[in-house]
């Protein structure tokens, strides 16, 4: 166990006993979700998890401390606390090195979920391949940090404000397996459609969790990609958020955002623009993604034994 990082006492003793575990980011509670919602949302996602027989774990940075397990307090203060910054890997050792806090982001949940030993980790929607990418470059970490590190990530897939086909192209590229659940079709998180098929389609947390088993065991290490798509009852229709998602992207380029606060800027103003209406399918999906990692890390932990 790597010595920087705090656990708290209910994830230790989990991962000591081979337990199912699991992660959820904090990237989410501070910038993806206004307040008071944020933190309602964190602390219910961890209670489905533990309703449905796993630990959960949600990590961030507070006080230059990585911590995997938060209480309820270091929860409300990543909701609420306006100096908290966006943490990706590069971010890491500057937060750590300054004691500032920090919400980390798909990447850096991932790579503390990896050094902490737990091998899933449930969120709402991946980072990816911004639209005109080609000209800024701009690709998130989380894409690098998937090719790279050891946690099967369930998320609703992936937003139509990033460049879906080059994101699952990227994905292809650094060798992650994108399995999509129950679906031929790739999800855009509001939606349950895309235009994308399913790189890989499977049926139940047991399907997932032999590919996660068969990934390791071969020795290939970096991360799985689950895309539990939104329920039927919970979406927001393609070509109506696709309205919305256009509206924001010109918004952010008359203003000039980019980089590191390009997210957190679409999704505050998608949520604006909604009228909240997003907001409410956003903490559906996170819910409806807690009951499916957990079954995961069930299947997962009795597959790999204590
Ligand atoms: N997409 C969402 N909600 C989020 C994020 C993305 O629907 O909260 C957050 C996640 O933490 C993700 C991060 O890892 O934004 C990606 O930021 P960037 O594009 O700057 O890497
Ligand atoms: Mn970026």
């Amino acid at each position: 166990m790597n010595e920087m990082l705090t656990l708290t006492g209910e994830v230790a003793t989990a991962l000591d006993e081979g337990r199912p575990v699991v992660a959820l980011e904090s990237t989410i509670i501070s910038h993806g979700m206004p307040y008071p919602q944020n933190v309602a949302m964190a602390v219910e996602v961890e209670g489905i998890i533990r309703e449905c027989g796993a630990v959960p774990a949600t990590i961030g940075v507070l006080g230059g401390r990585p911590l995997v397990g938060l209480g309820r307090d270091d929860l409300e203060l990543l909701a609420s606390d306006d100096d908290v910054t966006k943490v990706s890997v590069r971010d890491l050792p500057y937060v750590v090195a300054r004691r500032l806090h920090g919400a980390t982001t798909v990447a850096a949940t991932m790579r503390l979920a990896a050094l902490a030993g737990i091998h899933v980790f449930v969120t709402g929607g991946l980072g990816g391949v911004h639209r005109g990418a080609q000209q800024t470059f701009d690709i998130s970490a989380d894409l690098t940090e998937l090719g790279a590190t050891s946690v099967a990530v369930v998320s609703a897939g992936v937003k139509s404000i990033l460049d879906i086909g080059l994101t699952l192209e990227t994905l292809e590229t650094q060798g992650v397996p994108v399995l999509v659940h129950g679906s031929d079709e790739f999800p855009s998180f509001f939606s349950r459609s895309s235009g994308h098929a399913a790189p890989m389609r499977v049926d139940s947390a047991a399907e997932v969790a032999a590919v996660m088993a068969a990934t390791w065991d071969l020795g290939l290490d970096g991360g799985i990609v689950v895309a539990n798509p939104i329920p039927v009852d919970d979406e927001i229709p393609a070509d109506e958020i696709g309205a919305i998602i256009d509206q924001a992207l010109a918004d952010m380029g008359r203003l000039g955002i980019h980089g590191k606060d390009a997210t957190p800027y679409l999704l505050g103003r998608i949520v604006e623009i909604t009228d909240g209406a997003s907001l409410t399918a956003n903490i559906a999906l996170v819910r409806h993604n807690a009951r499916f990692g957990a079954a995961i890390a069930i299947e997962y932990a009795a597959l790999a034994g204590p």
